[in-house]
């Protein structure tokens, strides 16, 4: 028993250094491919990767989009998350439609998995629910919130 629990340990002692290897590998080839995916219309932050592709639609369309591509519509949980979309749009110069509406619950703004939204930077005086139609929240280029008619078009922009 004495030897072959010895050659057990150097076995595993081989398979550990392999992994090792492996794992560093992985590691660099990620590192990489974050920096793909964030060229030039994207940003990370924690394991949150917000991306645009420069398309515009109204609040259904890039909602679809979204999720068509696996993902979803950009939900700033945040100040660092709001901070990074904020970014991506200034990059773009255009404002973007957030993953967050009162279209369930008017006057109540939430996720689009129907939870009350915990984190907001609405400007000064928004939402204001012009004329009785701003169902929507947009992300101007500064990182503001304004409530928007869903029907208009503003850029694509979601977060995987
Ligand atoms: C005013 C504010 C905003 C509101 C916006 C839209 C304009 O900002 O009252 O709270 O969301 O109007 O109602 O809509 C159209 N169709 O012009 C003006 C500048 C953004
Ligand atoms: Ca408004």
């Amino acid at each position: 028993k004495g030897d072959s629990g010895l050659s057990e340990v150097n076995l595993l002692k081989s398979k550990v250094s392999a992994l090792e290897g492996q794992l560093k590998a992985l590691q660099a080839n990620f590192a990489k491919y974050q920096k793909v995916a964030t060229f030039p219309g994207g940003r990370t932050v924690g394991n949150k990767v917000f991306k645009t592709n420069g398309y515009e639609g109204n609040f259904e369309d890039l909602k679809q989009k979204c999720v068509q591509a696996g993902g979803q519509l950009a939900t700033p949980r945040n100040a660092a998350e709001n901070d990074a979309v904020q970014k991506v749009a200034a990059l773009y110069n255009k404002s973007a439609f957030l993953g967050i509406t009162d279209l369930k619950t008017k006057g109540t703004f939430k996720y689009l998995n129907d939870q009350p939204i915990t984190y907001s930077n609405w400007l000064q005086g928004e939402p204001n629910n012009n004329q009785g139609n701003e169902n929507c929240v947009e992300i101007f280029t500064n990182g503001k919130w304004n409530d928007r008619a869903c029907g208009e078009k503003r850029l694509l922009l979601c977060e995987f």
